[in-house]
């Protein structure tokens, strides 16, 4: 086996993770990134915690109970989720209130907050909890999820004033499926663990429809018995997940897929366009495509609008760019070449100049189209 392959991942995010954190502050606003280093710096602090409603130690002697009776049995599809303790949910967004929604559809006892409190009522309807900020969130349950738009929102709300951190204590647990980088999830896991509770980074790959259908696919990392204990929780809410080991993992993971998913789409898009210059369908190349080996739900879902030039956002173009441009530094981090990439991160950068930077990110065929136009001319 090449060394060097079989070496990508571990020596990128085992010893060398600074290498990791280096290039992933790049694309971070530096002030971001200082402001995420220093709310979790002083949030670690001793916490001025208000005197916590702490949880009855029954209620916890019995979610671990269930957790270690459900490491033997594994989900079963009948009646009720195999996790007894009360689950709390911070963040409703596009990803959040799905999420949360098939959690206590499942029968869950599921505790929600949003800082728009408004996006808490569809939950509440369904029969969900409210806390006032995240730290009551956390002090009131035994796991928590973060689902947050962002790096810097994501720490705010794990380490932050009335944030997690301050409701968290041993033998609660906090797992943030918010996409961050490798650094940010460090620092957020880091404050987590100084309160004794357990800390599981758990990125998800796919968006809206896969979190409504509870399809999504978890990449997880961090603390072990965290994963195994809220299993049955990412088995209501997803279809596969894969614990990945260190802290950082499941970002590395999430950004090899999205660096994978960038050039495929770029290497449709220039199908798309041949098949058309020579005289071809595009329509029938979509669905020729569909029947065979390289067949991808992308190419079925986004082909067709693409067509039409139609780019509705499920991903925006400037999110892949990023993504690609990490995972270039990250391959320059263990010297591996991926021309490819890098060809297609010029193209998606060029799509940006035009002005496509929040469209979907199949919008980067407008990039090829403009090329082709000049060098008509
Ligand atoms: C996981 O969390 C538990 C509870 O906080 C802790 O006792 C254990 O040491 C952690 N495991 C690892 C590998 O950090
Ligand atoms: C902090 C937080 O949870 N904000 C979310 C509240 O809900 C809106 C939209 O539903 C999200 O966009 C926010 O990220």
């Amino acid at each position: 086996m090449p060394r060097e392959e079989s070496r990508l991942l571990p020596s990128a995010h085992g010893r060398d993770a600074r290498g990791l954190s280096l290039l992933v502050s790049r694309h971070i606003p530096a002030a971001a990134m200082a402001a995420a280093a220093f709310l979790c710096a002083r949030a670690a602090a001793p916490a001025l915690l208000p005197p916590s409603r702490g949880l009855p130690r029954r209620l916890l002697l019995a979610s671990r109970a269930t957790a270690a009776a459900l490491s033997s049995s594994s989900g079963e599809g009948g009646g009720g989720v195999e996790f007894q303790g009360k689950v709390g949910f911070l963040g409703l967004g596009i990803m959040g209130a799905p999420m949360a929604s098939n959690l206590i559809k499942a029968g869950c006892d599921v505790t929600v907050w949003n800082r728009t409190k408004s996006k808490c009522d569809p939950l509440l309807s369904l029969g969900a909890k409210y806390e006032p900020s995240p730290a009551e969130v956390a002090s009131s349950c035994d796991v928590t999820f973060a689902m947050l738009a962002d790096p810097e929102s994501a720490a705010e709300v794990a380490c932050g004033a009335n944030g997690a951190a301050e409701g968290l204590a041993p033998g609660k647990g906090y797992v943030d499926v918010s996409t961050v980088d490798g650094a940010t999830s460090k620092l957020i896991g880091e404050r987590i663990t100084s309160t004794g509770a357990s800390f599981l980074e758990a990125p998800v790959s796919g968006s809206k429809k896969p979190a409504e259908d509870g399809l999504l696919i978890f990449l997880t990392a961090g603390n072990e018995s965290l994963y195994k204990r809220v299993a049955p929780l990412l088995d209501v809410m997803g279809k596969s997940r894969f614990y990945l080991g260190d802290v950082g993992n499941g970002a590395a993971m999430k950004l090899v897929v999205n660096m994978v998913m960038g050039s495929m789409m770029v290497s449709f898009s220039e199908g798309l366009l041949l098949s058309e210059k020579v005289g071809l369908d595009p329509n029938t190349l979509v669905e020729v495509i569909s029947q065979g080996a390289i067949s991808a739900p992308m190419f079925s879902l986004k082909g067709p609008s693409m067509v039409k030039a139609a780019y509705p956002t499920a991903f925006p173009l400037k999110h892949q760019q990023k993504d690609l441009r990490l995972a270039l530094a990250l391959a320059e981090s263990v010297s591996q070449s991926i021309p490819t990439v890098a060809a297609a991160n010029e193209l998606y950068k060029a799509a940006k100049s035009l002005g496509l930077a929040d469209h979907d990110f199949s919008a980067v065929i407008e990039a090829l189209k403009a090329k082709a136009q000049s060098s008509q001319q």
